[in-house]
């Protein structure tokens, strides 16, 4: 195991990263910008660097200041939480030429995912069912793109090869529109990824958005951890995830999952992962692939009783997973809500002095933030603050329980979304289950405030 490690990031998962090393019985070094001085896990830290002022940019996103940082601190390895330089290929490709160990897959795998193409090649050949479309990125002839577009079936959506998570997209109704939308698309990708490759599929209009969570080691295992439904999300930005995914049947989930952690062993992935799909009419479909740890890996953990961070930790470190796949069983119901500052149902960010933060507790009520009273939220960041995950018995326990949760919660000082979260946890149609992609999106239109 090693010895020290850098947590290269800020905020709940820079935390979430220290209390997993503390476990571990391993150092922890935080760095840090200059709007997060004054934060507790860095005050609290054995050792912490400052890495730069406040804008990104200049410190989160700074390889040779983190790598520095690394090497003044004698750390063995860096983990880079999610966003920020998690996937960057460049990045974890010079933080192992520089000697350390990257916590996360290799430069090469965080490079096939990131391209959407070969990531969709990697996944056919390996028997992951994707979106029909285009065979690989789409070819200039607008003859061949008609022709691709007519076999698919309108609507279609063109897709930048450099994007995911949302960005680079374009869906299209009509053969006449579809030049156009595709030479749009091209320009675009160009100028925001370095890259103009596109590729079309077939564009589902009602899908639900689920994803099976897999860890692999370096020693060929890989174990899939169940799925989580992400389904609940604003502009990309999800608000509330769980696991199971209501309704989906075991056995399909289980194929699937069968699927993630063979595509795993064959391409030699190492560490945690995510395999992104949307489910409709009772298929899945693969659309992109994650390499870091994410977000939501709470509710996963709830219900496998896994510590996804400690895994990946340890993989990393070089050894096997402490776990096969007849191991991991599921175990009741997880919620979680995302708590961001800013205004519940304008949306506008909300930075500023938390006056007053009251953490809910009791039985199977997880919180995990970096704030507490007096933390003054900088305004540079992502307005994400913390997480509150519940776990029950059953979805009904744990839709209670994050009723009761969300009731407990005081913050004042600034504004957070937990009255959209209280509204949503009764509302009807989510507490029976299965919501698709666009129906918070809805709900807003008709509940405004
Ligand atoms: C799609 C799609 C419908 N059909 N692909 C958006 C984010 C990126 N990960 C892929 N996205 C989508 N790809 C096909 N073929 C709809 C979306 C989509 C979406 C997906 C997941 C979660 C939220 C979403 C919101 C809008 C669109």
């Amino acid at each position: 195991m090693f010895k020290k490690i850098l947590v290269a990031n800020r905020g709940e998962i820079a935390l979430r990263i220290q209390r997993a090393c503390r476990e571990l019985g391993v150092k922890a070094v935080m760095v840090y910008s200059e709007a997060d001085r004054e934060a507790k896990y860095v005050k609290l830290a054995e050792e912490a660097v400052c890495i730069g002022p406040a804008s990104s940019a200049l410190s989160y996103l700074n390889m040779p200041a983190i790598i520095s940082a690394a090497e003044v601190t004698d750390a063995e390895a860096i983990h880079p939480g999610y966003g920020f330089l998690s996937e960057n290929a460049d990045f974890a490709e010079r933080v192992e030429k520089s000697g350390f160990q990257f916590i996360g897959p290799t430069p090469e795998s965080i490079r096939l995912m990131g391209d959407k193409v070969s990531a969709k090649q990697a996944m056919i050949k390996a028997g992951v069912p994707c979106v029909p479309g285009s065979e690989g990125e789409l070819p200039d002839d607008p003859v061949v793109i008609r022709r691709t577009a007519k076999a698919v079936g309108y609507p279609v959506i063109i897709k930048a090869a450099g994007g995911g998570g949302g960005r680079g997209m374009r869906v299209v109704h009509t053969e006449a529109a579809l030049i156009n939308a595709v030479q749009m698309t091209k320009a675009e990708a160009g100028a925001a990824f370095g890259n103009p490759a596109v590729y079309m599929e077939k564009f589902l209009q009602n899908p639900r958005h689920i994803e099976i969570q897999i860890l692999a080691d370096k020693h060929k295992n890989a174990v899939y951890l169940g799925e989580r439904d992400c389904s609940m999300q604003r502009r990309h930005q999800k608000v509330i995830e769980e696991a199971p995914a209501p309704g989906i049947p075991r056995k399909l989930i289980e194929k699937i999952g069968e699927r993630c952690s063979a595509a795993c062993k064959k391409m030699g992935y190492r560490g945690a992962g995510t395999f992104e799909f949307l489910y409709e009419d009772g298929e899945f479909y693969f659309i992109e692939m994650n390499t870091r740890v994410q977000v939501e890996h709470p509710v996963t953990e709830l219900i496998t009783g896994i510590d996804i961070v400690k895994t990946q930790i340890k993989v990393a470190a070089g050894e096997k997973l402490p776990f096969t796949q007849r191991d991991i069983i599921l175990r009741g119901h997880a919620i979680e809500c995302r708590v961001n500052a800013e205004d519940p149902y304008k949306f506008v960010p909300s930075p500023g002095r938390i006056t007053m933060w009251h953490a809910p507790g009791g039985p199977g009520v997880r919180v995990d933030s970096h704030v507490y009273t007096n933390y003054f939220v900088p305004p540079n960041y992502d307005s994400m603050i913390g997480k509150i995950i519940v776990h029950g018995d059953t979805r009904e326990e744990a839709l209670a329980r994050m009723r009761t949760a969300l009731a407990e919660t005081v913050v004042e000082g600034i504004n957070t979304n937990i009255a959209l979260h209280r509204e949503l946890m009764v509302d009807a149609k989510f507490m029976a289950g299965g919501t698709n992609i666009h129906y918070l999106e809805e709900w807003l239109s008709h509940h405004d405030r």
